[in-house]
Formats: structure tokens, sequence, C-alpha cells
């Protein structure tokens, strides 16, 4: 059975093939979801319209930076026109300078800082109250946050702030909209070798620690994201919200 078919679902935060959002993405449609993407800027439209294509028809494109109202405001519209109700959202978009991914916590700038926290945590709650105006009968939305949110990890310093905020966030707004039968939850991933993955200091090695030391002793796929995004994005998890769903090979509970 197709455990999306017939649902319309928002996937914020496609770069290119080796995204997480990709992993759960191709899940969803081939569960049946019929999909809209977002995407940050023209330099990014050349890779990812090849991979939407094959998505067939009735897949939506837009551009949208998070951090701008205007863009905002015009993807909800579009949406809220060519569809009229919305199922589910996937928010899979974090940004910090990648000069702060490393060193020490201790020297974030302000304006990195808020830059962090506008693009890796705000845009959640902003698109969790858009997106929740089109959800009719109810609705799931996902972020993704790592490990770095609970422990100390090297170099994810400022990041690691921002995803304990948005962990955070995933319960408020699980409180919020949960009496509408809308459910909110987070994938703590494992560490994947993504574009944005590359920008923390280190990665390889943390890749290696990860690998040797978690209970499944690998490292995890988009396809592993993939599979438990489908699972919360779809009915079997109807009693499952506020929860941080650890697809990490088990590291959390060694590390
Ligand atoms: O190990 C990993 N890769 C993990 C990633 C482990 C655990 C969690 N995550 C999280 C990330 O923090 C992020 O929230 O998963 C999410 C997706 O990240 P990804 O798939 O690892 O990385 P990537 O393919 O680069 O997608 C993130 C995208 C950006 O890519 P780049 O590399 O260009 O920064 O987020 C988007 C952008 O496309 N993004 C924005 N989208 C709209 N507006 C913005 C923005 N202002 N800034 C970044």
């Amino acid at each position: 059975t197709k455990l999306l078919e017939g649902k319309k679902g928002l996937v914020l935060g496609l770069a290119n093939d080796r995204s997480i959002a990709w992993g759960i993405a191709k899940a969803a449609h081939d569960h049946g979801a019929q999909l809209a993407f977002t995407y940050q800027g023209d330099a990014l439209l050349k890779r990812i319209k090849p991979l939407i294509d094959t998505l067939g028809d009735g897949t939506l494109l837009m551009p949208c930076d998070v951090t701008r109202d205007a863009d905002m405001d015009a993807t909800f519209q579009t949406l809220k026109d060519t569809w009229g109700s919305l199922d589910f959202v996937v928010h899979s978009v974090a940004f910090s300078d990648k000069e702060q991914l490393k060193g020490h916590y201790k020297d974030t700038t302000r304006e990195n800082f808020l830059q962090t926290m506008d693009i890796s945590v705000f845009s959640f709650t902003d698109v969790a109250k858009r997106a929740s105006a089109l959800m009719n009968d109810g609705g799931s939305m996902i972020t993704l946050t790592y490990y770095g949110a609970e422990r100390v990890m090297p170099h994810y310093n400022v990041m690691g702030v921002a995803k304990a905020a948005l962990e955070a966030s995933v319960r408020y707004l699980a409180a919020d909209l949960g009496a509408r039968g809308i459910r909110v939850n987070a994938i703590s991933a494992g560490p994947i070798k993504t574009l944005a993955a590359m920008g923390i200091g280190d990665f390889r090695y943390i890749l290696k620690w990860n690998e040797f030391n978690s209970p499944l002793q690998r490292n995890v796929s988009i396809e592993d994201v993939g599979g438990s995004g489908l699972y919360l994005l779809s009915d079997l998890s109807r009693g499952v919200t506020g929860e941080v769903h650890h697809v990490d090979s088990g590291y959390h509970t060694v590390g």
C-alpha cells in the first residue's frame, strides 16, 4: 500500500541529490505523494531541476529564501492558489558561517548567531504557522536536527545551540497545533556527507567516529532518513508528536 497516496507536501532545503531533503522526497514520492519544492536561489536551480523532472508532472518548484518575508508570502500564496490545501511539510534547512563551525563556540559573533537562528530555527516556526493555515484535515511536519543539540560535539558550536532551540520549537509547535490534528516532529540524523555538512570542521573524522562507535557500526544514508521520514509523515505515526526521533545507527545511546 502507498502510505501517502493523495497527500500533498512541501519540501524546503533541497540543494542536490545528496541532500537529506532528497532522501525524504524520494520516499514520499514513491508512496504516492504530490510534492512542492522550494530552492534558495538561482544557483541551485540548475542542479535541482533535473532531479525534480524525474518526479513527473504536477511537481511544483518555487524560489524561496526563508529569511525573506516576500519569498515566504509568495510560496504559500502559490500553494494556496494551486493546491488549496496541504498535508505535510519537510523542513530541511540550516545555515551558519562556516568560519564559525570550527574552533570555539564562545567566538560566535552576534551577527552570525542571529543569522544562524533566523535560518535554522525561526524559519521552521514561520513555515509551521503558514503551512498549518492550509491544513484543513490534520497534517504532519518534520524538521531535521542533530545530536549536537543534546551533547557538545566538536566544531558544531552555534549550530548546536540553534538545534537545541529547534528541538524546543518542535515541542511548542506540537502543543500549539495538536488540537487540530497536526503533528510536529524532528528527525535527529547521524552525520551524512552533504553540502552543508562539508562546512563543519573535521567532518570526515566525525563520520569515521560514528561509523566505528555506533551500535549498527555504519553511517546512515539519506534513504535511511527517507524511510523514517515516510513513517513520520504518514498515518503510521498518527500517535506521535513533539518527538525527536534519532536516525543515527543508535549513536545517541552510546555517544
Ligand atoms: O550530517 C548531516 N548532513 C546532517 C544534517 C545531520 C543532522 C541534521 N542535518 C540537517 C541540517 O542541519 C539541515 O537542517 O539536515 C538539514 C539538511 O541538511 P543537508 O541535507 O545536510 O544539507 P544540504 O543538502 O546542503 O541542504 C541544506 C540547504 C542549503 O544548502 P546549502 O548547502 O546551499 O547551504 O538548506 C538551504 C540550502 O539549500 N538553505 C536555505 N533555504 C532557504 N533559505 C537557506 C535560506 N536562507 N539557507 C540554507
